[in-house]
């Protein structure tokens, strides 16, 4: 393969709804230009980037897949990424290492929520996007509908630029308007060639009303061809695509295609337009003008091959026999095979040996890599998801990819006690392959927490756990991890008193315990005077009190929140030692906890919603049905966003039960809020239970 410079590489993000046809419309580009020499399919598990067992298996993408298509003395980078929202981390990753965006819609199920969110993240971003309607074989494939619901759902400024002839089985070429030639498909074979024609007699009127709009639309958009277009002059097709290409970059134009990558129909036009319309990596820079930090200094990162280099890490992927592979954009600079770069992230040298570009799976060894390109290396050190590697003389950190917050938590078992560390090692490699996917553990609760997007995500990483690493562990509810305190005050004494043989054990303390406000913790006071108990035996008191106070009074969890004062006791100038003390610190914490009206308290999530109006009235009367406590509304993005409080105990199972409500539409954020106490009607379940956890034991023992 040849070098590529930076104006001569497109990066390509291929965005949209799961199930739409992006992994399939990646393998017809890579394959109509002649870089994968095989047209794969997904439903055979063929398809190019979908080639982990966990995709093969399922039918549909989990990671970002990385191809390219070397097409009109262009190489075109694809990242082919997932479509359903538990996998959304790669898709934004998938963006964040390109200049542009293929937003895939299907010619029959049209636009849905996953189609809106990445078209939205998108242009956030400031990316040119282009339409491609898919699947236009499919039985009920209706392009003008399709068009105008993109138009009324995501944006007005879409536009055509290729229209179908015929639709649905009768689909059989496109009309490109800007050629103002039709490619008319060789029935019967699959490869995607095609005659080119003048346009058919009976597509006539068709051609005409959509290539008026789009020279209106075009014109539009610059005040000289405007002029121009009005005075009724004719518009040059250089002139036209130069002015679409502008308009794309200021997101004033989104060019609306059409293929069926079954067939290969339109993969050609597709990969032209690419070149032609979408901006090159050193043109992306005016829009991307990226800035890095070198120390604490507020760097420039400029798309110059004689510029130090600067590359971000946008995915790493381990595979058992492989090692880790690590993706890489170059910013800035040129990389050459085997030079050594330094990891500013984490201060520490790596060599890239082995420089490669991916097809799928495979790794094609290249020389070099210019400013622009998009690249991978196996078996780096020490480098992860979001790290720069840069030089030692500039070690830069280019701004992190922020990926979504974790919208649900389970616990994870292991299936055999014995495999306890090799699953901590998987999971932690895991979360270094996918930051969505998170692993803590709760030192109240005694569970290893995972957390991610969704149901699927986390089924999913079981499954890599299993191949990866060998071991299984099944995932359940997470226990909640209530509290304790006291409302009360109380006094009182515990005697810990021992006769057995020889040296006795004695000990005696007074003690007085008081409610502390929410958060405030335990406190000691020492209240001892004259002597009553020795001063090397009160710490022994405190460490008593609080080794009780871990098992609580109500339901045997730890009782916080107050302030323990020791006023008086007793001792003996034999018996008495440490042990003695701290005994009976723990019998005077059960003998006055329990007098200082202890009550339960509940861990507490804030969440900030974010939904659709539509769905307003909905998603408050769930969360009032949670028991949660709404803290304000005010208008967002897409919607209105919602804060409110809601108890953890009530949580289960919320990101799947918002996300039908609202049909995908919603997402929330969460986090810990606090704790406060639980309704006496909480409180007793939670009592009982725990009672009859204890019978249980007991029977066992
Ligand atoms: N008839 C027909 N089927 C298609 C076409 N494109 C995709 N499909 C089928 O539609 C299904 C989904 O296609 P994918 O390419 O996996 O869609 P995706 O957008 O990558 O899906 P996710 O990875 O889940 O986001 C598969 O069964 C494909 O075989 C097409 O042009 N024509
Ligand atoms: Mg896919």
């Amino acid at each position: 393969m040849r070098e590529y410079k930076g104006s001569e590489i497109r990066n390509i993000a291929v965005v949209g709804h799961g199930a739409s046809g992006k992994t399939s419309l990646v393998d017809a580009l890579a394959f109509v230009s002649g870089s994968s020499k095989r047209h794969g399919s997904v439903r055979d598990g063929t398809a190019l980037t979908d080639y982990n067992p966990e995709e093969i298996e399922r039918g549909f993408s989990i990671n970002l897949g990385p191809a390219f298509a070397e097409w009109q003395d262009t190489k075109i980078n694809l990242i082919d990424t997932p479509g359903f929202l538990d996998f959304q981390g790669d898709a934004i990753a998938g963006l964040a290492a390109a200049d542009g965006a293929l937003c895939v819609v299907p010619a029959t199920h049209g636009v849905e929520t996953g189609t809106e969110r990445m078209f939205r993240e998108a242009v956030r971003r400031g990316d040119p996007v282009l339409f491609v309607v898919s699947m236009m074989d499919k039985e009920h494939a209706d392009f003008d509908r399709i068009y105008q619901q993109i138009k009324t759902r995501l944006t007005n400024k879409v536009i055509p630029v290729e229209i179908p002839i015929g639709e649905g089985v009768d689909f059989h070429g496109v009309i490109n308007l800007f050629t103002k030639k039709a490619h008319q498909f060789k029935r019967g074979v699959k490869t995607g060639e095609y005659d080119e024609t003048e346009i058919p007699a009976e597509a006539k009127d068709q051609f005409d009303h959509y290539y008026n709009e789009l020279i209106e639309s075009i014109s539009a958009t610059d005040d000289a061809m405007l002029e121009h277009y009005l005075e009724g002059a004719e518009i040059s097709r250089d002139e036209a695509i130069a002015g679409m290409k502008e308009a794309m970059k200021r997101m004033e134009l989104f060019p609306l295609f059409c293929v069926s990558s079954e067939l290969n129909y339109g993969a050609q036009a597709v990969l032209s337009t690419i070149v032609e319309l979408m901006p090159n990596a050193y043109e992306m820079e005016e829009l991307h003008a990226f800035k890095g930090a070198e120390g604490d200094q507020t760097v420039e990162i400029h798309a110059k091959d004689e510029a130090p280099v600067a590359a971000h890490v946008f995915k790493t992927m381990s595979e058992p026999h492989v090692g880790e592979v690590t993706f890489f954009r170059v910013f800035s600079g040129t990389i050459n095979n085997g030079d050594e770069v330094y990891n500013a992230t984490r201060s520490g040298a790596e060599k890239l040996n082995h420089l490669s570009i991916a097809q799928g799976k495979d790794r094609i060894e290249v020389q070099r890599l210019h400013a622009g390109d998009i690249g991978c290396i196996a078996k780096l050190r020490n480098t992860h998801t979001n790290d720069t590697l840069s030089t030692r003389q500039h070690p830069v950190r280019l701004p992190l990819i922020t990926f979504p917050e974790v919208q649900i938590s389970m616990a994870l078992h292991a299936n055999n006690r014995a495999d306890e560390e090799k699953i901590g090692q998987g999971l932690h490699r895991l979360h270094d392959e996918d930051p969505t996917f998170e692993v803590h553990y709760n030192p109240e609760t005694h569970e290893t927490i995972v957390s991610g997007l969704g149901e699927r995500h986390l089924e999913v990483n079981l499954s890599k756990l299993k191949r990866k690493f060998g071991v299984t562990a099944e995932i359940a509810k997470p226990k909640i991890a209530y509290r304790e305190t006291i409302k009360g005050k109380a006094e009182g004494q515990g005697r810990h008193k021992k006769q057995s043989g020889g040296r006795g054990q004695f000990g005696d303390c007074w003690v007085r315990f008081a409610p502390q406000p929410r958060g405030a913790g335990y406190s000691f006071v020492d209240e001892i005077v004259g002597g009553s108990i020795p001063r090397q035996y009160i710490p022994a008191v405190d460490k008593g009190i609080q080794e009780a106070a871990v098992r609580g009074v109500l339901a045997g969890y730890p009782l916080v929140d107050f302030k323990a004062e020791v006023f008086d006791g007793s001792y003996h100038t034999v018996d008495s030692n440490e042990m003695s003390f701290k005994m009976a610190g723990i019998l005077a914490f059960k003998a006055v906890a329990a007098k200082c009206k202890p009550v339960l308290l509940e861990p507490l999530d804030e969440l900030e919603i974010n939904t659709p109006d539509d769905y307003m009235g909905d998603v408050l009367g769930d969360l009032s049905s949670r028991r949660g406590q709404i803290l304000g509304t005010e208008p967002g993005d897409s919607g209105t966003v919602i804060r409110a409080v809601v108890p953890q105990a009530e949580l289960h199972g919320y990101a799947s039960s918002i996300q039908s409500m609202t049909q995908g539409r919603a997402f929330f954020k969460r986090h810990f809020k606090g704790y406060e106490e639980a309704p006496n009607e909480v409180a007793q379940k939670v009592i009982e239970e725990h009672a009859k956890e204890k019978e249980e034991e007991l029977l066992v023992h």
